[in-house]
Formats: structure tokens, C-alpha cells, sequence
């Protein structure tokens, strides 16, 4: 495909009114647009105390993602599989906090969603350049009774969306600068990934796409 150009695509709106996927998920289009420029002025200063990071994975590759955290929990991976764990394993240092717009704008989505009293403790940030990837998985290494938010900004991508098997028959999603998508009760299992990033240059974030994922790791407050 040609490179393609953003500039020019007319204003989202953003959707207060889900469009659901299945039960227990769906999408928030362009909910998080009023935000993006300064949520990724907030990503790119995250970065710069906890850098991106493309991490191992336990069958010996590196995956294509590079990926960063905030909060008080951070994802991470290495040859002994996934976790997550309060300090950043390349500083040793916690990692940078969860911004408060941050926060908030996941509770909102949340409320939207239909999920009352969501409050994230950690966020994982992805980073996609062209050509990156994200296999197929469920995300179950944090709090299976809270749901995950998931904001897109930059480059468009094509979500995978599947079922509770890994074999169930996997729907394409578009996801735009901007929008959120909000999953949780049945849908929390299911297998979802995406789809090698086409390249492109968006007017706000150049030849990226960010992803953050709003998840509730730890039980109560600690
Ligand atoms: C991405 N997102 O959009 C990858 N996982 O780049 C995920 O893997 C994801 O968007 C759980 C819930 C929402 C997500
Ligand atoms: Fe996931």
C-alpha cells in the first residue's frame, strides 16, 4: 500500500455511546481524541525516565512492540515468561506514576462502558513503528474481575478480534487516532491481537502508533 496521509481525514467525533463487539466489550470512538496531543506529549515524557523497550519473549525472539509502563505495576517478560513487577528491571526505579487525566479518562470510558468504579493502577504503553505486530493472546496476567481500557493514538490499525479459543474465527477491527475500547465480564478472554502496522505518517504522533492499556493489576490500594 501507498503511504498514506492523515492530515487531511476529516474530525472524529467522539462516541459516548458504545458500539459493542460482544458482550462485555466494545468501542469508544475517537473518546480519547480531545486528549491526544497532550497524552502523547505525557507518553513521550514517560519515556524518558522509563524508556520503550522491545522485550524478549519466552520462545527466544523479541517481540516487534516496543513497550514501556506506568503506574504501580509494569508488564514485563523475559525467558521466564510474564509478570509484573513495581520497578522498572532497566532503572531499578518505580515506575513513572500514572498521570491523573490518565486515570480519569479510563474511569470515564469505563462508567460508558458500563463498568462502575474502574480504577486503573497501571498502564502499558505500547509503541508500534510500520511492520510491527501483536500476536494473538488473552490478557490474563492482572485482575480478571476488572476490565482492560485500551486508547489508540496515530497510526491506524486492524484489531484481531477473535473468541475464548484460540482457533475461534477472528473479526478485523479498525482502531483510529483516538479511539477507546473498553472489555471486560465475558469478553475478558478473548484471544486479540494486531495486525501488521501498514506504514504511514500521522500528523500528531509521525510513523507510530501508541496503544495504552489501563488495567487493574494489585488487589485494594497498596
Ligand atoms: C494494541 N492491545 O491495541 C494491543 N489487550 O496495540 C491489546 O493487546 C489489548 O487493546 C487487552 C485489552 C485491550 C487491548
Ligand atoms: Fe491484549
Amino acid at each position: 500500500m501507498a503511504q498514506q496521509e492523515f492530515a487531511l481525514d476529516p474530525p472524529q467525533h467522539a462516541d459516548t455511546v458504545p458500539k459493542w463487539l460482544d458482550t462485555g466489550a466494545c468501542v469508544l470512538r475517537g473518546l480519547a481524541i480531545a486528549r491526544a496531543v497532550e497524552m502523547i506529549a505525557d507518553i513521550r515524557r514517560i519515556a524518558r525516565g522509563a524508556p520503550f523497550r522491545r522485550m524478549p519473549t519466552p520462545g527466544g525472539g523479541v517481540m516487534s512492540v516496543a513497550m514501556t509502563c506506568c503506574g504501580a505495576a509494569g508488564w514485563c517478560s523475559d525467558s521466564h515468561g510474564y509478570r509484573y513487577v513495581a520497578r522498572d528491571p532497566r532503572t531499578d526505579r518505580p515506575w513513572p506514576p500514572l498521570p491523573d487525566t490518565w486515570r480519569d479518562l479510563a474511569t470515564r470510558a469505563a462508567t460508558l462502558a458500563g463498568y462502575e468504579g474502574f480504577v486503573p493502577d497501571t498502564c502499558l504503553i505500547n509503541g508500534y513503528r510500520p511492520g510491527a505486530r501483536m500476536g494473538l493472546h488473552q490478557d490474563r496476567d492482572e485482575r480478571l474481575d476488572a476490565p482492560v481500557v485500551s486508547l489508540s493514538f496515530g497510526l491506524p490499525a486492524v484489531f484481531r478480534w477473535g473468541g475464548p479459543r484460540r482457533t475461534d474465527p477472528l473479526r478485523r477491527i479498525p482502531l483510529l487516532h483516538g479511539d477507546v475500547v473498553v472489555w471486560g465480564g465475558p469478553s475478558r478472554l478473548v484471544f486479540h491481537g494486531i495486525a501488521p502496522l501498514r506504514p504511514g505518517a500521522h500528523p500528531v504522533t509521525g510513523p507510530c502508533r501508541y496503544n495504552l492499556t489501563f488495567r487493574r493489576v494489585w488487589q485494594g490500594d497498596e
